[in-house]
């Protein structure tokens, strides 16, 4: 494969680990844990893997030797620094043990179900340490929840001598991690299993993840080019740029955004949901901002647009749930089949309440239309495939001819689209996931070595140096509650919202208004490597606000 300068410089990049992480650990236990809700139900579903106590690791001087044999299995949406996990995880198994082996599951979950795998050799990883991308052994959204995949998996685990399996996913990825060690738990299969937090969209963190690893690189990403265009618009002053960003249900990639570049509009869905905001208020809350600007003469601008916010309208909230309900077979509790997209949009008109079909109805036909298509395998609305920021931009448009009739609107409105999403899930790592990954890999190695299962690995206190950080591990049923999912009440980690009440919501809050009138703009420019420590090595706003407290 021919490489690019900075692709050779990076590959001999050597990522900072926590200091207790280069030599023998011990694992210190802390008291047993509660999941965050439905105690009861949780405690009932996962009988072998509930109250575990959170683990932090300690130096020691007894030297773990014995070689393992691991499994590992990069699960859903492309998130960087995925290979530094796996390189991570690689050093880690090997310094246990020359004899130790590493196998990868090929494109998901379903690599371990179908027995599609590959042995991750020195030479392989060599070529992927501090690279983007998840293709070393590619990703995939298979669904792991069914006793007989859990039983296939167990058939090539046994073959080739896995004694643990480590599984880099989302919520949704990690709470099949837990349901499967709990199963093998309970079948007393030998077989461990643990998670490493991993996603753009950064919904997946709680008291013990500090971040979802990707986050910092995605949203670096995406902060350049919403600050090129910026400049571009402030140069040109002729356009409204409209910038979807990647986040299924969470704002904190638009948020994250917004600190990082001071847009003039940054819609936070959470906000619109908590304040019961109408797609119409939406829309006057944009048109608002630009007919201020058009008093100033300043006819241009940048909105910043999560990709999940349409399903934080509370409306809209509320037929997607019904339609989440009809689109699934009740005697299955899987998707119903239907011969044609006409047929399955027909039977949802005929099946959902008549307030739902007004909603449903008073949607652009492109957009309605997506709603009641398929989900993705976990029952999420493929939000991606729907182009929000053209809805929003036209409906502004719109407004803003009927204010122009009215004489409340003065200037002109011409915009421009923009979707980043797939720009930044791949981008090279930033030295913070570098660094974050390829600890959380090597940790994994750890609570391998201690005889955990059903543990995350984590690496707290990161905004400090990396020689601070704190590894350890987090029960994955501490996460846990029972939510409504595909018209069933399932046991699944829960989602991290962008927190109204939170340090980074707060100072976005305290700051909007004078970058909606003004021209604040901050551009970030492209993720350094190589140079000071201020300019390469710093964690996201939202973190070090966070942390701040
Ligand atoms: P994960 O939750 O699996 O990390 O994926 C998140 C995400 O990147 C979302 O931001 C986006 O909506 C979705 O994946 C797109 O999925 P796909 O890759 O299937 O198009």
């Amino acid at each position: 494969m021919e490489k690019s300068a900075l692709q050779v410089a990076r590959a001999a990049y050597q990522p900072k680990v926590p200091r207790v992480l280069k030599g023998a650990v011990e694992a210190k236990e802390g008291a047993p844990t509660e999941s965050v809700g439905n105690q009861k139900e949780i405690r009932e579903l996962f009988p072998n893997t509930y109250g575990m106590p959170v683990v932090e690791f300690v130096a020691s001087d007894e030297k773990q030797a014995k070689p393992v044999n691991v499994g590992v299995i990069l699960s859903g949406g492309q998130a960087p620094g995925g290979h530094n996990v796996i390189s991570g995880l690689f050093d880690g198994v090997k310094s246990l043990s020359k004899e130790s082996k590493l196998y990868g599951f090929l494109m998901g979950p379903g690599g371990l179900v179908d027995h599609k795998y590959m042995e991750i050799t020195d030479e392989l990883i060599d070529e992927y340490r501090n690279t983007g991308g998840f293709d070393i052994i590619g990703s995939g959204r298979t669904k792991l929840e069914k006793v007989e995949q859990f039983e296939k998996g167990i058939e090539i685990l046994r073959k080739l001598g896995i004694t643990a399996l480590v599984i880099i996913g989302g919520d949704d990825s990690n709470t099949n991690a837990c349901v499967l060690a709990e199963y093998y738990a309970a079948k007393k299969y030998g077989v461990q299993v643990i998670g490493c937090p991993k996603t753009i969209d950064g919904d997946l963190k709680n008291e013990q993840i500090e971040t979802s690893f990707g986050f910092d690189t995605a949203c670096k990403t995406y902060s350049e080019l919403i600050g090129n265009i910026q400049r571009d618009c402030n140069s040109s002053r002729k356009y409204w740029h409209f910038i979807k960003v990647m986040g299924r249900s969470a704002s904190h990639i638009a948020l994250e955004c917004a600190l990082q570049t001071q847009p003039n509009v940054c819609l936070v869905s959470e906000e619109v949901e908590a304040k019961q905001m109408t797609l119409d208020d939406v829309v006057t809350y944009i048109a608002t901002a630009v007919a201020n600007r058009a008093l100033d003469g300043n006819n241009f601008g940048t909105v910043v647009i999560p990709e999940g916010i349409i399903e934080f309208i509370p409306a809209i909230k509320k037929l997607i749930a019904q339609l989440n309900e009809v689109l699934t077979d009740p005697s299955t509790g899987e998707p119903r089949a239907f011969a044609s997209a006409d047929e399955q949009i027909a039977f949802v008109k005929g099946s959902i309440e008549q307030d739902n079909l007004a909603v449903l109805e008073s949607l652009p036909s492109d957009v309605a239309r997506q709603l009641c298509l398929d989900r993705d395998p976990h029952g999420n609305v493929q939000v991606s495939l729907i182009e929000t920021e053209k809805l929003l931009s036209r409906m502004v448009d719109t407004k803003l001819k009927q204010w122009k009739k009215e004489g409340k609107f003065v200037g002109k409105f011409s915009a421009q689209h923009h979707f980043f999403g797939y720009e930044g899930r791949c981008a090279a790592p930033s030295n913070y996931d570098a660094d974050y990954c390829y600890s959380l890999g090597f940790n994994a190695s750890r609570l391998i070595a201690s005889g955990k299962t059903g543990y995350m690995s984590i690496i707290k206190n990161t905004t400090a140096p990396a020689e601070q950080w704190v590894p350890g591990g987090v029960p994955i049923t501490m996460m846990m509650n029972i939510e409504r999912r595909n018209g069933a009440n399932k046991p699944v980690i829960r989602k991290a919202l962008v927190e109204l009440d939170g340090a980074p919501f707060k100072y976005f809050a305290s700051h909007r208004d004078v970058w909606a009138r003004q021209t604040s703009y901050v551009y970030p420019g492209p993720i350094q490597y190589f140079g000071p420590s201020e300019v390469c090595d710093q964690c996201t706003k939202t973190l070090a606000l966070e942390q701040a407290k």
